[in-house]
């Protein structure tokens, strides 16, 4: 394609051309931009979003291929207020969704696109979610008058005459309307139909708001499909472990948002763990259904991260640090007198004077923070300096391991192991985790926030637990479950693991233990370790005792958590799964 037919139609798909039609005599824009994924179309987009304002071109000698975005203060983090599901019956839609008949939504947000568009651009995104040609690939197109989501999500999915060529002629594709509108909370809206494979976003131009492949698609959507489809939507990490001798083990991991996915599926591990090699098949999202050979399978949808800034270092996640060195879009981190990119948490010196995420003056005894705590990076996944080659296969990997986590700064051991998979759906399904500033809320109050779920599972929350617990007849070798925490904290507030690499003695344990190759001690809360088989060799600055303190079950604070569990079972009470009932029973007898 020449630069001249930028923006020509791509497709003769009746089903695209008809709907597109449909939006645009809605919105009314000044164009329709359809976009085909090329590198021309990248370079030119980005010039204009550089001349429009909406991009800064970063120090290219330093970052070569990067940009910087500002949000609107208003909106910086995902809105669970304004996410709804919008179902025919608000039964299934659940107590933990917003929920408003889909009839009455579209009336209200048809009424706010309507017209949106005038003096702008729309447009179509077309977008594949999973490797090419993979069974669990879904398609999605996505109308948008905001570039810097077009940018955004030709990182973040493979975008373009992909999709088109995993669609063919057929009408099966998610449905996806996005209009930045005044940027206004008040008419700010995230709204799901499942019913009919359909997304509207209004009011917003931020990352989960706005990127619907990813939590609207790949997870509200996905899971309500999964459960009809029989397969997982999951917010998931997936990561394979290689050991000395070669032997690959697959591990799928969910933690709320901003609870260390991204930091665990390309973490290093410690020089003690010399030739074990981990590498990253997805970040954020897992995909899962049963293979012919009876076990779990895992793709990740995903192409790229949209990740946690602060807090990244060379210390941290050296992966990471060699990731974002190159093209990649960081948004609201603070920005220096030289276009370098700054947060708190970076090596290196403090800047003597810099930009904040608002674009104000900062400095090393301003008050507020220069990066947004919530700022994030877009990046590919090819950025990835241990990608993992399977992230492209269409089947998918074996998932021998599941592990849920939250970030508890007491109660929770670092690690535990179910005694099966009704007490792993168990474990999941009662996680309490601090709440981040992923999501607007209190940070730092604790929730309950099942399998990490909570923000993202798209029907009856007491339905997809039933859903977990009747997926175990169709897995023959079903995955072992693990429970993990990083965030436990002594009494002067120290965190008392040292986490990032050093997770990899955790991870060891946990591979151990689907290879039966190491043992474990009964506890109330599950299979723990036994202290003289873990291995802290080469850890230094950390005895037994500190292992035994990071692993102590008080159960004073355990039954206060089973109390906590009550109020989210209270809830549910409904669709709650006996089985999930009995469950919390045992634990309480074993208390
Ligand atoms: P989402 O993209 O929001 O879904 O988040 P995520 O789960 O991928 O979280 P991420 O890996 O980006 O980590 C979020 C924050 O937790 C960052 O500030 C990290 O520095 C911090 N973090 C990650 N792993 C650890 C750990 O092992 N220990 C400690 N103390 N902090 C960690
Ligand atoms: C999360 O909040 O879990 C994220 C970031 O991964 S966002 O895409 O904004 O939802
Ligand atoms: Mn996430």
């Amino acid at each position: 394609m020449t630069k001249d037919n930028l923006g020509a139609c791509n497709t003769s798909n009746k089903a695209v051309l008809a709907w597109v039609q449909e939006m645009a005599n809605l919105c009314r824009p000044d164009q329709v931009f359809w976009c085909n994924g090329s590198n021309e179309e990248k370079v030119a987009l980005t010039e204009e979003a550089v001349r429009k304002g909406i991009l800064i071109k970063l120090n290219q000698k330093k970052l070569p291929g990067c940009y910087y975005h500002r949000s609107n203060p208003n909106d910086v983090a995902r809105v669970e207020q304004s996410t709804f599901i919008c179902t025919v019956d608000q039964e299934e839609a659940g107590p933990t969704n917003n929920w408003m008949a889909p009839r009455e939504m579209y009336q209200k947000l048809r009424g706010l696109a309507a017209g949106s568009m005038r003096g702008r651009t729309l447009y179509v995104v077309p977008y594949l979610m999973g490797p090419p040609g993979s069974p669990l690939a879904k398609v999605g197109i996505e109308l948008t008058d905001s570039i810097y989501v077009v940018l955004s999500m030709g990182i973040m999915t493979r975008m373009g005459d992909v999709a088109y060529q995993q669609l063919g002629p057929g009408d099966e594709f998610n449905r996806g309307l996005h209009c930045m509108l005044d940027v206004h909370p008040e008419r700010r809206f995230i709204a799901h139909f499942p019913q009919d494979n359909a997304i509207i976003s209004v009011g917003s131009n931020y990352g989960g708001n706005v990127l619907l492949g990813k939590k609207c698609l790949a997870l509200r959507i996905g899971s309500y499909l999964g459960r009809q489809e029989g397969w997982f939507a999951e917010h998931m990490l997936i990561q394979s472990i290689e050991s000395p001798s070669g032997e690959k083990t697959y591990v799928a991991a969910a933690f709320p948002s901003a609870c260390g996915k991204t930091n665990f599926a390309m973490m290093i591990p410690p020089a003690h763990f010399r030739g074990w090699k981990i590498r990253t098949i997805g970040d954020d999202i897992a995909w899962m259904k049963p293979g012919p050979d009876g076990r779990l399978y895992a793709i990740n949808p995903e192409a790229g991260y949209f990740g946690v800034v602060p807090g990244t270092n060379s210390k941290s996640n050296r992966n990471a640090m060699e990731m974002l060195s190159h093209d990649t879009i960081y948004t609201n981190v603070a920005l220096t007198p030289d276009l370098d990119v700054w947060w708190e948490g970076k090596d290196g010196p403090v800047p003597k004077e810099c930009l904040d995420w608002k674009g104000n003056k900062w400095t090393p005894d301003s008050k507020e923070k220069a990066a947004h705590p919530n700022s994030r990076f877009t990046t590919p996944m090819a950025n990835n300096p241990v990608l993992a080659p399977e992230a492209n296969t269409p089947d998918g990997v074996p998932i021998s391991a599941i592990v849920f986590g939250g970030r508890r700064r007491d109660t929770v051991p670092l690690v535990f192991q179910a005694f099966n998979w009704v007490h792993g759906v168990y474990i999941g399904a009662t996680m309490g985790s601090e709440m981040t500033a992923a999501a607007d809320g209190v940070a730092g109050q604790v929730r309950r926030d099942p399998m990490a779920m909570l923000p993202f599972c798209g029907y009856d929350m007491g339905d997809y637990f039933r859903h977990w617990i009747n997926m175990h007849r169709a897995i023959k070798h079903p995955p072992r479950v693990f429970h993990v925490n990083w965030f436990r904290k002594n009494a002067q507030g120290e965190y008392l693991w040292p986490g990032f690499g050093e997770n990899m003695r955790v991870l060891k344990w946990i591979v151990d233990r689907c290879a039966g190759r190491v043992d474990a001690v009964e506890s109330a809360l599950g299979w723990i370790p036994n202290p003289k088989s873990f291995d802290l060799r080469g850890l230094q600055k950390f005895n037994l005792e500190q292992f035994e303190q990071v692993q102590s079950i008080n159960h004073g604070e355990w039954r206060r958590e089973v109390l906590m569990q009550e109020e989210l079972f209270m809830k549910l009470y409904g669709h709650l799964p006996k089985e999930l009932i009995f469950q919390r029973e045992l634990l309480v007898a074993r208390l």
